[in-house]
Formats: structure tokens, C-alpha cells, sequence
């Protein structure tokens, strides 16, 4: 049977997440509001709107609504600025090696992330062109844990939920394939991504063997 490979962007493919620290800590500072990286770490795979909803809950702040909607408008501007910048270096150690592989094995590739900026990112590192099928928040209306990125990418792909393994960073990202009654892969820390039926530190350390078990059985 066919099987589709679904890849998260920020944390899995490059990471962003650096990007998102400095533009939301500059936000949160000009509200009178502090942000640490360990906050930072809480709004991973999280999307836009609830993040900053955290960071106004965090800091005890209400606004108007108008308010809101400027103020996610300075972040992803700010954000922009470093996207801007970024070249292939900052891909992460492996991936394409990965990619490159699934490839030869003529395996099903789709990206699956909350970010509605996913597809400039994935041209300013040259790996678009690796995806059969790109699924983002522009796409999706219901964010993770809801399965619904994943399910979409299923879809587009045409193969079943069962025969899809999600590559994931953060833990609303693993419960969502979970959900979706996909084969979960956490990339990062197995305190934190113990849903995971697999967990990597990277993809230095997923095989060849391995990749050839996922396809075969
Ligand atoms: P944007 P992923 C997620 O991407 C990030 O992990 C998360 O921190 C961010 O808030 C979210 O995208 C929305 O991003 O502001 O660019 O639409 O990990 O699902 O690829
Ligand atoms: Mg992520």
C-alpha cells in the first residue's frame, strides 16, 4: 500500500520558533507584558490567535478586539523581517536527506502546519518543490490538536489516515495525529512527546532501516 509521509514546518523542518520568540517578546514587552523562551516553548504548533490570547492571559491584559487585530498584524509583520532572511543553512540537520529518501522510495510527501506563513518559508529554504501536497493554517479552520491539517493532507495525498506518519515537534501536533489514527514521529524531547508511538532527537538519528519498516509495513 501507498504511504504518505506528512511533515510539520516549525521545529521539524526549520526552526522558526526563534523567529516567533523575538517577534512576540517584542510585542509582549510593549504591552508591559514579560516573555520568557520557556513561554515561547508553550505556543509551539499553537496558531497565531491563541498564541497571543496566551500572552494577554499570561500578562492579565484584556483588549479590544481592534486592538487584537493590530497587534497580530505587528507580530507577523516583525516576524516577516526575519523570515526575509533565511536561506538553506537554516534547514535542520538531515531533512533533506530524509526527503531525498522517501523520494527514491517514491513515497507520498505532504507539509501539515499551523503556520499560515508556510509557504514562503518553504521557497526561502528551496524545499517546496519536495511536497506533493502543502497543508497550512491558510487551510485549515480548526487548529491542533484537531486533526484536521493532517486529514486534509491525507486527503490531497489520496491515502488513508492509517498509511500516514506525521513528523511532529510539538505535543498538540503528536495528539493530533494520534487523533487522526496516524503513525506518530516526535522530533525533540521524549519527556515532553511521550504520546509519540516514535521518538527522535532529530533526523540524524532516523535510518534508512527505519524509514524502510514505516514504508513496508
Ligand atoms: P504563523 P508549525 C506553528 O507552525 C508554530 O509552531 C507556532 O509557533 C505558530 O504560532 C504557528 O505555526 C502559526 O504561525 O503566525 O506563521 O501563522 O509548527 O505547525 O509548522
Ligand atoms: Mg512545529
Amino acid at each position: 500500500t501507498k504511504k504518505a509521509f506528512i511533515f510539520d514546518l516549525d521545529g521539524v523542518i526549520v526552526d522558526t520558533a526563534k523567529y516567533h520568540f523575538l517577534a512576540w517578546q517584542n510585542l509582549a514587552n510593549s504591552l508591559g507584558i514579560s516573555f520568557t523562551s520557556a513561554q515561547n516553548e508553550q505556543l509551539k504548533g499553537v496558531s497565531r490567535v491563541r498564541s497571543l490570547e496566551k500572552i494577554l492571559e499570561w500578562g492579565n491584559k484584556t483588549i479590544s478586539e481592534e486592538e487584537f487585530t493590530t497587534l497580530m498584524a505587528k507580530k507577523n509583520e516583525e516576524y516577516l523581517n526575519y523570515i526575509e532572511t533565511m536561506d538553506t543553512s537554516e534547514i535542520l540537520p538531515d531533512v533533506p536527506r530524509v526527503l531525498d529518501y522517501l523520494i527514491t522510495k517514491e513515497q507520498a510527501i505532504a507539509l501539515g502546519s499551523a503556520s499560515k506563513n508556510a509557504r514562503i518559508i518553504l521557497d526561502k529554504v528551496l524545499l517546496k518543490e519536495k511536497f506533493h501536497a502543502i497543508v497550512d493554517g491558510t487551510d485549515v479552520s480548526k487548529a491542533k490538536p484537531d486533526p484536521e491539517v493532517f486529514l486534509i493532507g491525507a486527503q490531497k495525498l489520496g491515502v488513508d489516515p492509517k498509511d500516514c506518519v506525521v513528523f511532529e515537534d510539538s505535543v498538540a501536533g503528536i495528539q493530533a495525529a494520534n487523533v487522526a489514527n496516524m503513525i506518530s514521529i516526535g522530533i525533540g524531547d521524549p519527556k515532553v512527546l511521550h504520546e509519540a508511538d516514535y521518538i527522535f532527537k532529530d533526523f540524524t538519528e532516523i535510518k534508512e532501516e527505519f524509514i524502510n519498516q514505516l514504508v513496508t509495513t
